[in-house]
């Protein structure tokens, strides 16, 4: 049977509560095993209304388990979305607090910003790579308000994709030039090589979540609107930070992006 729509409101409520709380919560599949992706992008959906409506401004939206290092390290197998918002946003030298956060773990990630309007169900890597204004280095912070980072689809879809802070290079680039599919990404933590990867980790290629994203947006009849900043997903593994740890991403032609935890 489909929640109502007071379900559907009460379990934003959990997940809003729990991040604001900084406490963790089961799988919301536990308490109700029939929740669809469908539903789960309702409450999620419903979440960013509560924040908006509490004065954050959304910032753009975010891919996630688009690499199959993802996907492998968390055991689900379907690329989702989230959003973002201006109370997560960093720049180069952030110092995050932990304090604030549950278990945070950082992705090394390519970022867009789009010249125009992408819709439709059909969106091709080609139309999506064709569309994008600048190339920027991101780092996502995630931080699963689910215990262990334990979770299914419908449930990290509700809980906005573990979406928690991320960090954004101010410089930018065209991608004009640009091979994104073999730029390679290196995480040092702590001055050691901890992860490394290649732009063809992101579903071939970072242009191809876009394409993903604006075909997403599509089935629940919305566009991704011109000037959109969009994070296309973690190109490695993801690596788990605690107060201390210096984390410092290098980006082939674009360069390197610091941030302390503390
Ligand atoms: C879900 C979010 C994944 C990415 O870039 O793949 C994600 C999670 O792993 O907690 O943001
Ligand atoms: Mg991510």
């Amino acid at each position: 049977m489909p929640l109502d729509k007071n379900t559907l409101e009460q379990l934003a409520a959990h997940v809003d509560d729990a991040e604001r709380e900084r406490r963790e919560i089961v799988k919301l599949t536990d308490a109700h095993p029939q929740l669809t992706l469908d539903e789960a992008y309702d409450i999620q959906y419903l979440l960013r209304g509560r924040r908006l409506a509490r004065g954050e401004r959304l910032a753009g939206l975010k891919m996630g388990l688009t690499a199959f290092a993802k996907m492998k390290q968390m055991g689900v197998e379907t690329p989702i979305y989230g959003f973002m918002t201006d109370r997560g946003a960093h720049g180069d030298d952030a110092e995050i607090r932990c304090s604030e956060l549950i278990h945070p773990k950082i992705e090394p990630e390519i970022a867009f910003i789009t010249r125009r309007e992408l819709k439709g169900t059909d969106c091709t890597t080609e139309q999506a790579l064709d569309a994008v204004e600048s190339v920027l280095m991101a780092v996502e912070v995630i931080d699963s308000r689910f215990k262990d980072f334990k979770f299914d689809l419908p449930s990290v879809v509700a809980d906005n994709t573990s979406a928690a802070r991320h960090v954004v290079g101010k410089a930018s680039r065209s991608p004009q030039g640009l091979d994104l599919a073999a730029l390679s990404v290196t995480v040092r933590k702590n001055g050691q090589a901890v992860a490394q990867g290649t732009g063809d980790a992101v579903l071939g290629h970072p242009a191809a979540s876009l394409a993903m994203l604006v075909k997403l947006l599509a089935k629940r009849g919305e566009s991704l609107p011109a000037g959109s900043f969009v994070m296309t997903g973690g190109i490695t593994e993801a690596v788990a930070v605690a107060p201390g740890d210096s984390i410092s991403v290098v980006y082939e032609h674009l360069g390197t992006l610091n941030m302390r935890f503390v």
